[in-house]
């Protein structure tokens, strides 16, 4: 299978499926009223890195991707079927730009990781949504939504704990042969590996994926031999290991010219640790051997390690030093625990209209540890004086017989007339309303 690490896909989500505009006519129904149902949404565009997949080859071939359309609406207020979404699936490591391939929209780097790329249209509401006391006919329905369009350039970075670089011809894949059950090409020609080849090494208790790259040659930032291509690959190594032909002429020039690539191609890896081997000991003479080691380890100013490929010398001392430095940043990594995760993608109409779907959750243990951390909150005097509620008014007494002796019964009654006279004197015009015409009756 051919290896491919840039490809660039056009995209497009699904339309909105349309409102339907549908009256109700039905025998002995009468005024059957608008009937006309919602458009269906349709398919999002979602990327997602999946683990058996080590080349973006598949997007050589199917360069657009297209989401399904939502369905329209129909009568007897039948809501359109949805467009299924459509799923790219791309491999751990692969960063998603925009167009100019230089805008990082998402880097798909842990595996199962989802992204919605483009959005499907929301559908149309049928005529059924607008019915209303004041309009009961409506005769419209709304249009499905656009569907989103979109090119993505796609960037595979390997995921390798350890990367392999070197001059053409420096060894590089007969180590990766050596150490890992992988088997890449190997003659005594400049450019044998075209592409990054992958190998898992196993050295003590550590596991890593060590990464062997095409041979970079002076002028290869300026794309002279493969160029600088594969350096990307190197971009997520904890670890370098930079080979060096013990059996060339000039060590210490070609160690410096490998370092000016790494300068100008950039992207942090000229401050990655390297470790620097001088490879092909069994075909150095003994006597240059310290001449040419020390001449190097003045280049770069650092230990080198002397190596071979073909007789395993010193192989596992280079292999134990690159996997002390995997694990320091693997340590490192769980330390750092990310707290975001991607946000499950939501399924329901009101969950997909309201959601910021795309920001970041945080795992419920690490929110349970935020709370408990988080400073108690003082309390905040409020700014008004608190005005205590109205007493409720007493409840009328009940005007059943009243309980107990009959001393207090009697006590209850009389103070009820009292109460009752008060009343009577509390509205003296009536009262002398009445006296003067019973008085007057009288007189008569
Ligand atoms: N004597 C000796 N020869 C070696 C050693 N390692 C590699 N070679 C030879 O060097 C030549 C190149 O080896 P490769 O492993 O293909 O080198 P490379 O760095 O992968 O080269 P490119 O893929 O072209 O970048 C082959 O003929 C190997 O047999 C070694 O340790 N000792
Ligand atoms: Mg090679």
């Amino acid at each position: 299978m051919r290896f491919l690490d840039v490809a660039k896909v056009y995209a497009q989500s699904g339309a909105g499926g349309n409102g339907c505009i549908a009256f109700r006519r039905e025998k002995f129904i009468e005024y059957g009223g608008p009937y006309g149902g919602d458009g269906g949404r349709g398919g999002d565009v979602i990327a997602e890195a999946v683990e058996n997949l080590n080349t973006l080859i598949d997007y050589r071939f199917q360069q657009h991707v297209k989401a399904r359309s939502g369905e329209g609406g129909k009568g007897k207020v039948m809501t359109g079927a949805n467009g299924p979404d459509h799923i790219m699936k791309v491999p751990v490591g692969t960063q998603i730009y925009e167009e100019d391939g230089e805008t990082l929209i998402v880097d798909m780097a842990t595996p199962g990781m989802r992204y919605r790329l483009l959005k499907g249209g929301n559908g149309g509401f049928g005529n059924h949504h607008f019915k209303s006391a004041t309009n009961q006919a409506p005769d419209f329905a709304l249009p499905g939504q656009p569907a989103e369009e979109k090119t993505f350039i796609l960037k595979l970075k390997l995921i390798a704990d350890a990367g392999l670089i070197g001059m053409p011809n420096a060894g590089k894949s007969t180590i990766l042969s050596r150490v890992s059950a992988a088997r890449p090409k190997i003659a005594d020609y400049p450019f044998t590996t075209l592409e990054p080849q992958l190998g898992v090494v196993k050295i003590d208790e550590t596991d890593f994926v060590l990464a062997d790259l095409p041979g970079l040659i002076e002028g290869a930032h300026e794309g002279v031999g493969l160029g600088d291509r594969f350096l990307g690959h190197a971009e997520r190594c904890a670890s370098i290991l930079h080979l060096i032909d013990g059996t060339g002429d000039a060590i210490a020039k070609t160690y410096k010219t490998i370092r000016a690539e790494l300068e100008a191609y950039g992207h942090g890896l000229a401050e990655k640790n390297e470790i620097v081997a001088l490879n092909k000991v069994d075909a150095i003479p003994e006597k240059d051997l310290a001449k040419r080691r020390a001449a190097l380890e003045k280049a770069c100013g650092h230990k080198v390690y002397v190596i071979s490929g073909v007789s395993g010398e010193g192989i596992n001392t280079v292999l134990r030093a690159m996997a002390k430095e995997i694990t320091q940043r693997r340590l490192y990594r769980a330390e750092r625990a990310e707290l975001g995760r991607a946000a499950p993608l939501p399924r329901t109409r009101s969950e997909r209209q309201s959601a910021n779907f795309n920001a970041p959750v945080v795992p419920k243990e690490r929110l349970q540890d935020v709370i408990k951390n988080a400073r108690p909150a003082t309390a905040v005097k409020p700014a008004t004086k608190v005005i205590a509620p109205p007493k409720p008014k007493a409840a009328p007494k009940s005007k059943g017989r009243p309980k107990g002796n009959a001393k207090v019964k009697t006590k209850l009654v009389k103070a009820k007339v009292k109460v009752r006279t008060g009343k009577a004197k509390a509205k003296p015009r009536t009262l002398s309303k009445t006296r003067a015409r019973a008085q007057k009756q009288k007189r008569r």
